[in-house]
């Protein structure tokens, strides 16, 4: 039985570098989020926005913009979402920039201890959003959240949740990503992430990439996906901040998306960074909707289960 999903809207652009993710929640909304689930027969409830400070648009203090604010974006989306894994429902996050994925992955990754449940974190990104202070080249703290996440950086940031670090680096896997900071890339590296990067997408296929990406994935595992929009090829999704060529194809995030369903694990999403001021009539949000529909499961046939792989 597939969990009722609800539906968190947080419209802030407080940790990006361009304004306009704060309107991604009703674009998505728009494009008909909601119905497409309901058709597949899923319950949805939709929670309505959440509430928090206003952009300031100051430049880093310290290294970081806003770090207060977004602080205070972070602990109600964690309080959120908690509630609704806690209720047995299924959250999906709509952002929002990316430091929302600190909210969101610390309030499942506290679910996950309290049930002994093991996590696994699927971040689809251009970026690997492992900066800290010392490297970032912006301040913008949506280039950070997985650092944070592993407890780097600031404890009124990465303290959200009560449990630092709040998951390992083990627990993650990046893929899609091909715009790494050079001092970012030394600390992945150090730190020991797995990541799926354009190049091993391109030498493997996407195929063989997901399959290693949801290697021991089973019945015990919470899978939270991470999609930054800006995953995508900037192509065939123009409106996101930070568009970085190369990236996955059509075809190819969708069967990313089919790969993930097949595994029946999917616990919590979230879809991030949507900046409809950047976007051409909806177009990537209309996208990002579509690739939801498949990550929920929707499929040309009836498929008892996924083709087996040529030996
Ligand atoms: N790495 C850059 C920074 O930290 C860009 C991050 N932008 C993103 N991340 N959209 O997903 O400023
Ligand atoms: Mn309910
Ligand atoms: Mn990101
Ligand atoms: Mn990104």
């Amino acid at each position: 039985m597939q969990a009722p999903i609800t539906l968190i809207g947080a419209p802030t652009d407080i940790g990006a570098g361009a304004r306009g993710a704060s309107m991604g929640p009703e674009a998505l909304r728009v494009a008909g989020l909601a119905a497409v689930l309901q058709a597949q027969g899923l319950t949805v409830h939709d929670r309505g926005n959440l509430t928090g400070p206003a952009n300031p648009w100051r430049p880093p203090q310290g290294g970081y913009r806003h770090i207060e604010e977004v602080a205070a974006w972070n602990h109600g989306l964690h309080g959120a979402v908690l509630d609704e894994l806690r209720a047995g429902h299924l959250p999906i996050v709509l952002g929002g920039d990316h430091c929302l994925g600190l909210g969101s992955i610390s309030a499942v990754a506290r679910h996950c201890r309290e049930r002994h449940k093991k996590l696994r974190v699927l971040w689809l990104d251009a970026h690997a959003d492992f900066n800290t202070a010392a490297l970032t080249p912006s301040g913008n703290l949506h280039g950070m959240p997985v650092a944070l996440l592993c407890g780097l950086g600031p404890p009124e940031l990465t303290g959200i949740g009560g449990h630092t670090p709040a998951i390992r680096p083990q627990d993650i896997r990046q893929i899609g990503i091909r715009s790494v900071d050079a001092g970012e890339k030394r600390l992945v590296h150090e730190h020991g992430l797995e990541v799926f990067d354009m190049r091993t997408i391109d030498e493997m296929g996407m195929r063989h990439t997901m399959e290693l990406a949801l290697a021991g994935v089973d019945g015990d595992t919470h899978l939270h996906v991470s999609f930054d929009v800006d995953f995508l090829d900037p192509e065939i999704a123009p409106g996101v901040g930070t568009t970085v060529r190369g990236g996955p194809t059509y075809r190819e995030a969708q069967l990313c998306m089919e790969m993930i369903a097949d595994t029946g694990r999917l616990a919590s999403l979230d879809v991030m960074e949507l900046n409809p001021a950047l976007d051409v009539r909806n177009r990537t949000a209309e996208l990002a909707v579509d690739l939801v529909e498949s990550l929920f499961g929707k499929s040309t046939l009836m498929r008892k289960q996924a083709p087996t792989r040529a030996t």
